[in-house]
């Protein structure tokens, strides 16, 4: 009977311990965000991008010429990128971040993190 008893604390203490493993890798999934901006056609889109703070922006450019992102202020800049090449940036400042491709100014386009608490 204690056997029996010091069987099922041990079962209990082990359950719980999956859950908590379970909830921080579900909670840390959920903070490790991703969005994507396609370049195409003379375009970024989306125009105007919100994301939290912390989120990785990767842009492709799936146009057949090369582009460029570069933030307005700087804080970002890729070089040339080829068709179907990638580029990221963490941003983990919330703000309002205007970037454009430097081969084509007119080519603008928006970022806006807020922080990561906030509702979206
Ligand atoms: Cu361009």
């Amino acid at each position: 009977m204690i056997a029996r008893t010091s069987f099922l604390a041990r079962m209990a203490i082990f359950l719980a311990f999956v859950a908590i493993v379970l909830m921080v890798a579900w909670t840390r999934a959920a903070h490790a965000e991703v969005a994507q901006v396609k370049i195409d056609n003379f375009t970024f889109d989306p125009p105007v991008l919100k994301v939290k703070a912390g989120t990785v922006v990767t842009w492709i450019n799936e146009d057949d010429i090369p582009h460029t992102v570069v933030a307005a202020s700087r804080t970002f800049k890729s070089k040339a990128l080829d068709t179907d090449e990638k580029y990221s940036f963490a941003f983990t400042t919330p703000g309002s971040f205007e970037y454009f491709c430097s081969l084509h100014p007119h080519m603008k386009a928006t970022i806006i993190v807020e922080s990561a608490t906030s509702k979206m």
